[in-house]
């Protein structure tokens, strides 16, 4: 069973947790030793990847940092809220010609009932297949009277996804089909369990299992709180090995591989839903920001901390491993 805490390599965690804004907050993290280099990682399948080639991934960074301060500008965006309403057209308002669909409904959660919008925009292609890129949009419920705008966690994934778009549209695909996920309700609204969080992404989980899509994803990439000017992406014990492999080589490629899996996590987050129902997954997410994860869910998330190369540094990356995943023969499951 999959344990609902982070295992984090800093003894001195268990002092960020007391910082943190909300009580699920407090016992999220744990105790871990610092991973091995990548190379010496035991449970790392051996890959055999198509020879590094073409020009290196384009992803606007000023243009990424510019929709994620559009975003905060709306304020706190909670489920609920009429900021989070204002966010949901905003990021519709960027997808028009493009192939996108919604699923919503009203989910039961400890503060009442709320509607909730799962956003997805479709670009195809033509090699039997869908690689998911997911983001979520909502931001920290607990903290929704006060300044909390979320830069970093909400903000900063759900601006890389709208860049990220700008880059595939247009683009005839001859591999796999791309669908960008702003998914929604990731955030507990009282205390984080595995009934009061990831509402959205459960629900979007459930469909595609119904109507049988999930058996056509071939790999499912979240970003999480990937804007920090000090950007360090943990490796996630709950994703899948060989996917972060890749997400490692392509991070490689790009020279950009001392921002990746330094330390090892154990992350509960929008790719679980995922992961139990057998999609090869990767959690990218900095769960370090700040001194010990200082700024997470506090007022303290705020687009000074963040830089618009830690949104480059994962978007082009994210793009990389899109496209070894393209030409790779076969995908491990
Ligand atoms: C990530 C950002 N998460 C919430 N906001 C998921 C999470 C919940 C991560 C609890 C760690 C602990
Ligand atoms: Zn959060």
């Amino acid at each position: 069973m999959i344990r609902k805490r982070i295992v984090l390599s800093v003894l001195a965690l268990s002092i960020a947790v007391v910082f943190a804004a909300c009580e699920h907050d407090k016992d999220a993290s744990q105790v871990r030793a610092q991973s091995p280099p990548p190379a010496a990682e035991a449970s790392v399948p051996k890959l055999s990847l198509p020879p590094d080639s073409g020009p290196p991934p384009a992803i606007d960074s000023a243009r990424a940092m510019q929709y994620v301060k559009e975003m905060v500008a709306f304020g706190p965006r909670p489920i609920g809220s009429t900021n989070h309403k204002k966010v949901e057209d905003y990021i519709t308002s960027h997808l028009k010609g493009d192939v996108f669909e919604e699923d919503t409904f009203t989910a039961d959660t400890p503060e009442g009932k709320f509607p909730v919008r799962n956003i997805i925009a479709k670009f195809p292609g033509t090699r039997d297949g869908i690689i998911v890129i997911a983001s979520h949009y909502d931001t920290n419920y607990p903290l929704r009277h006060t300044s909390y705008v979320g830069a970093n966690d909400g903000a900063s994934s759900s601006a890389l996804l709208l860049e990220i778009a700008n880059q595939l549209r247009g683009k005839k695909r001859d591999r796999y089909s791309i669908w960008l996920v702003w998914d929604d309700a990731e955030e507990a609204v009282k205390t984080w369990t595995d009934a009061d969080s990831l509402y959205g992404i459960r629900h979007l989980a459930q469909k595609w299992q119904d109507d049988e899509t999930i058996k056509k994803i071939k790999a499912f990439l979240l970003a999480d709180m990937i804007g920090d000017a000090d950007l360090n992406i943990d490796r996630d014990q709950n994703s899948t090995p060989w996917l972060e492999e890749v997400v490692y080589q392509a991070a490689t490629r790009l020279g950009y591989q001392s921002h990746f899996f330094a330390r090892d996590n154990q992350v509960i987050d929008d790719h679980i839903p995922f992961v139990q129902r057998g999609v090869p997954c990767a959690d990218l997410i900095d769960f370090d920001y700040g001194y010990n994860n200082v700024f997470w869910h506090t007022p303290q998330d705020i687009v000074d901390r963040l830089s618009p190369k830690s949104l480059e540094i994962v978007g082009s990356t994210i793009l990389e491993t899109v496209g070894i995943l393209d030409k790779m023969d076969t995908l491990p499951k």
